[in-house]
Parts: C-alpha cells; structure tokens; sequence
C-alpha cells in the first residue's frame, strides 16, 4: 500500500486498521489526510482478503474537527466551487463493514467522519460533539442528517445549535455509538469485532449493510422489499449452503466469499 504521511495503515489476517496520524494538531481532517483516508479505505474495500476495517485515531483525538486553519480563508466561490469537503462522503460508499474506534475528542467533521462508519464504539474517554456553530458555519459532512437520525431531533438541535459536547455513556444511550469500554482496551475490542464480522461471508455482510443503510435512505415498504430480495439473493451463494450444513452438522462454518 502507498506510503502515507498523515494516516498508518496495517493488516492483520482478514482486518485492517486505518489510524489517522496528525498527533501535532489532534488529528484535524486536513485535505491530505482526506486524501489519504479515501485512498487507504477504497483500495482495501477492493481486495476481497479483508473483510472488515477499523478507523481510529489517538488516545487523545480521534479527530478534531475539519483543519480550521486550512480552511479559515476560503471563500464562499471556493468552498462551493470545490465542493468543500464533499469526498468525504466516498467513504459512505465503501463496502466492506468499518468499525469506528473513537477515544478523546470526535467534534465538527471528526464526529461526522465517525458516523460514517458501520458501527461506532468509544473509550470512556470519547467526546462528540458538532461546535461548527461556534466557528460560524454549521456541519457541513453529514452532520445534521446522519446525527439526527442516529439520536433524534431533540438532541442534535441540542448539540448542534450550543455546540456542546457529550460523553460516551451519553453518546451509548443516545444511540449514537453501539458500545463504551475502557480506553486501554478500545482497539482491542474494535478488532476483535472486525475479527468477527470478517469471519463471515463478505458478500453477505455487504448486502447485511446494505439492507440496514436502506433504513436510512429510504421508505419503510422500500427497506423491507430491498431486504427481502437480497435474503433471497443470499440462498445464490455457496456461503449460505455452507453456514446451514454447519449449523445441522454441529460444527463451525467456513465461509470462503462465494
Ligand atoms: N483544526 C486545526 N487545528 C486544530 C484543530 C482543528 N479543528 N483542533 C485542534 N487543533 C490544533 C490546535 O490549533 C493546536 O495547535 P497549536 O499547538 O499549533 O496551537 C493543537 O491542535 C492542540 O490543540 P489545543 O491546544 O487547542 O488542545 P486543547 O486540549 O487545549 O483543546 C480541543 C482541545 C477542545 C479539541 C480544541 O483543540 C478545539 O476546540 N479544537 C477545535 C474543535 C472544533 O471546533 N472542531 C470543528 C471544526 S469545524 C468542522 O469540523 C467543520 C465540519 C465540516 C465538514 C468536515 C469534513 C472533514
């Protein structure tokens, strides 16, 4: 893989973990770590050997926020024009499941970037938070849309029109992130859910993320027709013969992606 200068990217069997590197300014999502970060993640969504990734950050900061000082003198004929930030959203259309490991701070585009992964878990030391509105500008990568459907309008008006910010354990019980454990054990835990989920078939946990996304983007009739066609679809694959025979034949199954 390239040799990048703001991320580490590393492989471990089926798993790979994208660590966003810029300790110097707490991770702030600069255009070369977008760059990099779209790179690293659409190059390991096309190879079928991994079958989950792990996004994380520092103890510190899982990311900042959008680079305020790059972005300070834009003018509003540059931000439109170069679709300020729009790439980001490439990530949403990576396929393979990404597992967002967050510890410290997750604010402004750093907690829409964690929201643009699967499924989120933080280290008790996670903060989340949208302060765009305290710079002048509002969210600008999902964060008034992907928040509020994650935990309702009450409190994403609250976060987003005070830019306060909010703890793991209210992040857990908002909704927003699916588990909180102890910092020390973050990427430990992130990983072994990558392990998991990359020890199941590939192209039935993609249709599994495709149907709960359509949750998200589309009607309720919709959503459940897509999930049944792609139920169907499953029954095409050797992978489901293979988990059924396992499960009559008391005996773990080995998925091989076809
Ligand atoms: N951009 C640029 N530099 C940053 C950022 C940032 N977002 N956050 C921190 N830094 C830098 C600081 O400037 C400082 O650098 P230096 O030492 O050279 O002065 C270094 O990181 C350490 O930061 P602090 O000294 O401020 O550390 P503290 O522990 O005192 O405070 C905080 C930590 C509370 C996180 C504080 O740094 C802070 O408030 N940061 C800004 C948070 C913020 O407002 N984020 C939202 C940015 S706007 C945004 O994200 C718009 C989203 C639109 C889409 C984005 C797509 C990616």
């Amino acid at each position: 893989m390239t040799d990048f200068q703001t991320i580490v990217v590393t492989r471990t069997g089926r798993t790979a973990t994208i660590t966003l590197n810029r300790p110097q300014a707490l991770n702030a999502l600069n255009s070369e770590m977008m760059i990099e970060v779209l790179a690293a993640a659409e190059e390991l969504d096309r190879d079928p050997r991994i079958g989950a990734i792990v996004l994380t950050g520092s103890d510190r900061a899982f990311a900042a926020g959008a680079d305020i000082k790059e972005m300070a003198q834009q003018t509003f004929a540059q931000a439109y024009g170069g679709d300020l930030f729009g790439a980001w959203e490439r990530l949403a259309r990576v396929r393979t499941p990404v597992i967002g490991a967050v510890a410290g701070y997750a604010l402004g585009g750093g907690c829409e970037l964690a929201m643009l992964c699967d499924l989120l878990i933080a280290a008790d030391n996670a903060k989340f938070g949208q302060p765009e509105i305290t710079l002048g500008v509002i969210p600008g990568m999902g964060g008034s849309q992907r928040l509020t459907r994650a935990i309702g309008k009450a409190k994403a008006m609250d976060l987003v029109l005070t830019g306060r910010q909010i703890g793991a354990d209210e992040a857990e019980r908002s909704g927003l992130v699916s588990r909180v454990v102890p910092l020390e054990d973050l990427l430990s835990t992130a990983r072994e859910i990558a392990e998991r989920i990359a020890s199941m078939s590939l192209p039935i946990a993609m249709l599994a993320k495709d149907a709960v996304n359509a949750a998200f983007e589309t009607t309720l009739a919709e959503g459940i027709r897509l999930e049944r066609r792609s139920f169907h679809a499953a029954f095409a694959t050797d992978d489901q013969k293979e988990g059924m025979a396992a499960f009559i034949e008391k005996r773990p199954a080995e998925f091989t992606g076809s």
